[in-house]
Order: C-alpha cells, then sequence, then structure tokens
C-alpha cells in the first residue's frame, strides 16, 4: 500500500492515510486502497473496532484532491464521486465499529470521511468545514445528505453555503464530533478497548439496527430494531451475556 498505513493495537486496527504532503488528500488511489483495506479489517476476525486517522499532526484529510478534480470531465468527476460514495457507506454499514480520529484539517471530502464514521473524536487543533463552494462545487462524497442527519438541516446549510471553516470546540458544541482531545488517538485507542469488551454480533446487530431503520417510515423501523433484537436470542453471545450477568462474572464473547 503507498497511501495507507496499518497498525493492529490489541483488538483495534488503526489505519493512517499517508499522504502528507498533500495534507493526507484524497486521489482515487487513496481510495481505492482504503476501500481494501477496510474489506481486510472488516474480514479479521482478531479486529473489534478500526480507528481511521492521518499521518502527521496537521491533517486528518485537507479534501478530495483538487489538482485531479481540476482535470475531470462530468464522466470521470460521477465515478469519482461514486467510488468516494461506495467507500464511505461501506464504512457506514460496517458490521464492526469505524472512529474517526480527526487529527488536524477535516475539509470537503476529509469531513465527509468523518461523516460517514460511527463515532467522531477530534484534536484540540482540528478544523472542519465543507469549502466545495469556493472551488465552485458541492460535497460530492455524500456531505450533502450525512451533514444534515448529524447537525441539523439549518447549520449543515450555514456551513455549505458559506464554506467557512469551524474549530473543534464549535464542531463539538454542534454535535459534529463526540469529544475534544488533548490526544486524539490515545482516546480513541481507548473507547476501543471498551467497545471490545463487549460482544461483536451485538454490536453489528445495533449497527444494522440503526442503518437498516433509516430506509423505513419512521414507525416501521421498531419492526427492525425488533427483528435484530429478537435474532439476538439465538446466538451464544446473548446466552453467555445474560448468564455472565446472572453468575456475576465477566462474559466470554464469541461473535456468534
Ligand atoms: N487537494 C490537493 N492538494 C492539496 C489539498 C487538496 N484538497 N489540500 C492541500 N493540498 C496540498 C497543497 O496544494 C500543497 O501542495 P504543494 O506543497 O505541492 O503546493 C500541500 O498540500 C500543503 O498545502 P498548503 O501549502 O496549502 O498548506 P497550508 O498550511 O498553507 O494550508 C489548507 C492548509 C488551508 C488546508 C489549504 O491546503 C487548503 O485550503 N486546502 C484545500 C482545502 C479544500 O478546499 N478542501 C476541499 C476540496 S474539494 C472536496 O473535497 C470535494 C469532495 C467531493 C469530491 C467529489 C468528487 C467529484
Amino acid at each position: 500500500m503507498k497511501y495507507i498505513k496499518t497498525e493492529i493495537n490489541l483488538k483495534t486496527a488503526i489505519i493512517r492515510i499517508d499522504r502528507e504532503d498533500k495534507l493526507n488528500a484524497l486521489n482515487s488511489d487513496v481510495i481505492v486502497e482504503l476501500s481494501k483495506v477496510l474489506d481486510n479489517c472488516i474480514a479479521d476476525s482478531n479486529i473489534a473496532s478500526i480507528i481511521i486517522t492521518g499521518v502527521g499532526n496537521k491533517s486528518f484529510v485537507a479534501g478530495a484532491d483538487i489538482a485531479q478534480m481540476l482535470e475531470f470531465n462530468s464522466l470521470e468527476a460521477s465515478s469519482y464521486s461514486k467510488d468516494g460514495i461506495l467507500l464511505f457507506n461501506k464504512i457506514e454499514k460496517s458490521p464492526k465499529p469505524i472512529l474517526a480520529a480527526v487529527n488536524g484539517y477535516a475539509l470537503g471530502g476529509g469531513c465527509e470521511l468523518a461523516l460517514a464514521c460511527h463515532i467522531r473524536y477530534s484534536g484540540e487543533n482540528s478544523l472542519f468545514g465543507l469549502p466545495e463552494v469556493t472551488l465552485g462545487l458541492i460535497p460530492g462524497f455524500g456531505g450533502t445528505q450525512r451533514l444534515k442527519k448529524i447537525v441539523g438541516s439549518g447549520l449543515a446549510n450555514e456551513l455549505i453555503f458559506s464554506g467557512k471553516y469551524i474549530d473543534s470546540k464549535e464542531a463539538l458544541r454542534i454535535g459534529l464530533v463526540n469529544k475534544v482531545c488533548d490526544n486524539v488517538i490515545e482516546e480513541s485507542i481507548k473507547l476501543c478497548n471498551i467497545i471490545a469488551k463487549n460482544s461483536p454480533l451485538a454490536i453489528s446487530h445495533a449497527i444494522k439496527s440503526m442503518t437498516c431503520g433509516e430506509d423505513v417510515p419512521y414507525f416501521d423501523s421498531f419492526d427492525v430494531e425488533n427483528n435484530f433484537f429478537s435474532q439476538l436470542f439465538d446466538s451464544y453471545d446473548s446466552k453467555e451475556g445474560m448468564k455472565a450477568f446472572i453468575e456475576k462474572r465477566n462474559p466470554l464473547f464469541k461473535g456468534k
């Protein structure tokens, strides 16, 4: 892999986008590589959760690669945008929690990458924004859809129409990130270690329930939850988890 470095810390995969000289901007090769690495991490039963971050201390991802996009016609732009959308949808639908550890600029496609992750932690010096309109573009990796879901349409409109950047404190205030940390990687790993103690099967069902529930009318979404909830009663993990509680011991989950 040219642009992706992966490190394993206990049951957590730390995926680093490594294109520091271009502030980790997403060119098409980064997108292909990130997609492959995610497939491997999702398939690896030793990995419980995944952290995505950027190499260096200046940038998470400063956006899609503007130099590459300058050469695109509309067909090439559509194909590039679709590849990004497929990757970001894969992240959102991942059966394993994916956490964005934002360590600097999260702009344009970089902000959209963070938005696709299940959880966002930020370093103190991060800056967030969707500056596409300043380039004569709009967000093309799902940002027009995901931002309004996360912060509400008023704030999403303001950020997308103005292209302005907000700092990590403001990102926390509007719910764009869960937490602002002194050491974002350390805090992200701590959270992943807590997650790793829980049933991977239950977590994947919770993700499925939340993502599938969005595709149906509101009151039907409770049937979706009921379906995933009840399926778990045929699993080893649910018997083990409840038995361990009754027996006052820690559960030993198997993910099945
Ligand atoms: N694309 C390509 N190269 C970049 C990008 C980028 N997004 N961001 C930074 N770089 C490069 C710079 O060109 C520079 O390269 P070089 O040294 O060869 O000149 C290097 O990274 C360092 O950058 P700067 O010298 O600019 O660093 P500064 O500290 O002065 O500034 C900033 C940092 C403020 C982050 C500045 O680099 C900047 O404004 N970057 C662009 C931010 C931006 O507009 N991002 C949004 C891009 S559009 C987008 O993401 C669309 C997503 C949807 C795609 C849909 C597909 C069709």
